[in-house]
């Protein structure tokens, strides 16, 4: 092809999916509704994409919906969750639990993770694939008939994102199953050549991720390549082969992963060149295939330089001995809004119209990649306005105001380690204890309490303008003081506000911080049916008013407990918004973080005692390949440090990770030097805190005693039990007593349960430890 993509949002542009599922869920529609909608879904967007000039007839388009989650879709094409329980390998029924989710790659985007044993059936099962490559390719509704690329999980990345089934032998890796699984993948493609596709396109970005493949022994990836592809191009009547890599580079320090793909007979392979790079040489096996050149950013959304990008691509081919280049997207667009259009740029609705022309969402880069591709087809004449409208936007964003503030530039250099550096650990802990006088084990929660109709509805209210801020103010400060009683009658120890004035705890901040733009509609999928609409982070940050000192400072004046004050981190921020690609993360993470430091030091001197800084996506942005990882944990526990630092010896610090595997940044944790860390801890029955003291890491840890994603209320005799498990396990008077996350999607009749649980627990423990001690 010419010109392609790797992949389209497929939540619908008025979320017309979301919407769908949910009534689906609640009872009000039928599973043939659903699917309705979905078809039309799949039908609009591949139309769509024709019209902003991808070729219809050859392959072009990609055909990547999915209702869901598209590894969940794998698992059923292969026959390992039956296609009859889709909703439940989803979100779970009264018996069964959903898969687990888990991030995908380094994006804020969750897949359902597969549970594959040596007995799991693993044949091609269900050709959800197959009929909706035909049903486009033959509609039956009168319209244009398209001529998609159906798009799937790679067999390769499929097995390596799987986990092993909990019956499975402890030395069975989901690995061990490549041969049936690529012979159900054979089944596909025979199906899909059958059919008439002339393309498949199979993802395979555990290629670029040694956080996925570090554990393999040397060699075994390449073997599993040279396996599955060898098999799979050996199948009659296939159709063409496109094998793609996105979200980094194939080759790094533990191996070259392009070398055994190339080798392979496959058709055409993509390579991210956003974030990778491209062969500096002739590639042995490139000879005759496609080199799919993905040069427009498919994770962020900055418009793409032309000229650049015109250039590389046409320099490519002979660089690299590939047959043809062909442009694309770097990854699927999965990652970006649907369309700049649907937002009103100007100053009013919170958005500089300057940078409409900034930006490229997924439609914009649609038709950065047909104007690449045509320039690289009949030469840069042919494109030369394009080019010179994105160059001329380029050079307006460089030098406009706000992109570079020279205060916020000067208070940055003029950093020193003293900056980030608090009082030894001990003489904290000692003046800490002196102000709060905390009970051993003492109980809080994360942060948020649950978010109900009547919050939101008020809160919807306000930003329509239907009520004023009088109003919205007073229904907030109820729902504060309401808050705060039920903490108090519950008997915790550290008390929160329970942010009922959030929507989001990035987009919140982002509201409030210069350099920052949030959008109406532009909305991205996190999971399933769950949307966020990460910040454009575009300009040099600061922070003209207090956050947040407002809010904590009226909780307080409520009760004489300690009320926490609530941040989120410098990292978070980062990884939940759209970022500048102008300059280095860690400078931006710099001005960030000088930001809430500030907020930090408000929030003291207007006598908060102890102030959490949550950072759960510290694990998220760490990246794929090893020899990037140091320097990444290094910046991102400086911009922690940074925005805490300035906190008093008296100042209890608290941080709050989740969605983590912690192991791969535990010592990054123990050099955040926060005073007190809770984590992600129920399901994996604490394994965390024996793991962090062995690090090294001696001060306050809150393991999560149970699991707020579930609407389950845990027994106080369970919770007693696992805390039992955290308070032996290390010194007892390190342990706080709090739930696994913030209470935001849950209802108030179970946390209130839950939370009664939880102060019984703790009360118990204590009692033990003071009659054994
Ligand atoms: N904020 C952001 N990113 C995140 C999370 C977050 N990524 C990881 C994790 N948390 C993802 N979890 C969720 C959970 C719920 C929702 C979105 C992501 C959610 N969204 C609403 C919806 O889709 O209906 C919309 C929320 C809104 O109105 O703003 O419920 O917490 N940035
Ligand atoms: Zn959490």
């Amino acid at each position: 092809p010419g010109g392609t993509i790797l992949g389209y949002p497929r939540i619908g542009r008025r979320r017309e999916l979301k919407r769908a599922l949910e009534a689906r869920w609640a009872g009000r529609t039928t599973d043939a509704d659903l699917e309705a909608t979905c078809r039309a879904l799949r039908l609009a967007t591949v139309r769509h994409l024709a019209g902003l000039g991808l070729d219809p007839a050859d392959g072009s388009i990609p055909s990547s919906f999915s209702p869901y989650d598209h590894v969940l879709d794998a698992a059923v094409t292969l026959g390992v969750v039956p296609a009859a329980d889709y909703h439940v390998a989803a979100r779970g029924d009264g018996t069964r639990p959903p898969l687990e989710l888990t991030k995908w790659f380094d994006t804020n985007y969750h897949y359902l993770v597969p549970q594959i044993g040596p007995h799991t059936p693993l044949a091609f099962a269900d050709d959800a694939p197959v009929r909706w490559f035909a049903e486009a390719a033959h509609p039956d509704d009168g319209g244009l008939p398209v001529v998609t690329r159906p798009v799937v999980v790679g067999p390769v990345t499929f097995l390596l994102l799987a986990k092993a089934a909990a019956d499975a032998p402890a030395a069975f890796h989901p690995l061990d199953r490549l041969d049936d699984a690529v012979a159900a993948y054979a089944g596909l493609l025979a199906a899909l050549g059958a059919t008439g596709a002339p393309w498949v396109q199979l993802d395979e970005p555990a290629l670029v991720a040694d956080t996925v493949t570090g554990h393999l022994p040397a060699g075994a990836l390449a073997d599993a390549v040279a396996r599955a592809y060898g098999a799979l191009t050996a199948v009659p009547g296939r159709p063409a082969i496109l094998v793609t890599a996105p979200y980094g580079d194939l080759r790094g320090t533990t191996g070259d992963h392009l070398a055994p793909l190339a080798a392979t007979d496959v058709e055409a392979i993509a390579l991210d060149l956003v974030r990778g790079t491209a062969p500096a040489g002739p590639v042995p096996g490139l000879a005759g295939k496609t080199l799919v050149a993905g040069l427009v950013d498919g994770h962020n959304v900055w418009r793409t330089d032309l000229a650049r990008r015109l250039t590389q691509a046409t320099a490519l081919g002979a660089a690299t001995g590939a047959g043809a280049v062909a442009v694309a997207t770097s990854t699927s667009l999965l990652h970006v809004p649907h369309d700049a259009d649907d937002e009103t740029w100007d100053a009013t609705h919170g958005r500089d119209p300057r940078l409409r022309d900034w930006v490229a969402f997924a439609d914009q880069k649609v038709t950065e990649v047909t104007t690449l591709a045509r320039g690289l087809a009949h030469g840069p004449d042919a494109v030369a306005d394009q080019v010179a409208a994105a160059t001329a936007a380029l050079a307006d964003r460089a030098r406009a105001a706000g992109v570079v503030v020279p205060a916020v530039r000067a208070r940055v250099a003029a950093l020193r380690p003293a900056d980030q550096t608090r009082a030894p650990y001990p003489e904290r802990a000692a003046a800490q204890a002196r102000r709060l006088r905390l009970p051993l084990l003492p109980t809080t929660t994360i942060g948020s309490f649950p978010q109900t109709r009547e919050i939101r509805a008020a809160r919807a209210a306000w930003t329509r303008g239907d009520i004023d801020d009088a109003a919205y103010q007073s229904a907030m400060r109820e729902e504060i003081a309401r808050v705060v009683t039920l903490q108090e009658d519950l008997g915790l120890d550290v008390l929160v506000h329970g942010e009922p004035e959030r929507n989001d705890m990035v987009q919140y901040f982002a509201e409030q911080l210069d350099g920052f733009a949030v959008t109406a509609h532009g909305w991205v999928q996190s999971y399933g049916s769950r949307c966020v609409r990460p910040p454009l982070l575009w300009g040099d940050v600061t922070r003209p008013a207090p956050l947040t000192v407002a809010w904590t400072s009226y909780a307080q004046s409520l009760t004489s407990k300690p009320v926490k004050g609530m941040l989120t981190g410098p990292v978070t921020i980062l990884a939940w918004s759209f970022v500048r690609d102008d300059q280095p993360l860690t400078d931006t993470a710099a001005q960030v973080a000088l930001a809430l430091r500030d907020e930090v030091t408000d929030l003291q001197a207007a006598g908060t005692a102890v102030v959490q800084v949550d950072e759960p996506a510290l694990r998220e942005l760490l990246p794929l390949r090893r020899e990037h990882q140091h320097a990444y944990l290094d910046w991102a526990v400086r911009a922690f440090r940074l925005a805490t630092a300035g906190a008093d010896t008296a100042t209890q610090i608290h941080t709050h990770l989740c969605y983590s595997e912690f192991g791969d940044v535990i010592d990054a944790i123990d050099r955040l030097d926060a005073d007190v860390t809770s984590v992600e801890a129920a399901r994996s029955r604490m394994e965390i805190v024996p793991q962090l003291d062995r690090a090294g890491y001696g001060r306050g840890i809150g393991p999560g005693v149970y699991d707020i994603h579930s609407p389950r209320v845990p027994s106080a005799g369970e919770l007693t039990e696992l805390l039992t498990l955290a308070a032996t396990s290390i010194d007892p008077a390190l342990v706080w007593v709090n739930p696994d996350c913030g209470l935001k999607t849950r209802g108030y009749a179970e946390t209130t349960q839950s939370l009664r649980h939880l102060v019984a627990a703790a009360r118990a423990v204590r009692s033990t430890l003071a009659g054994s001690g």
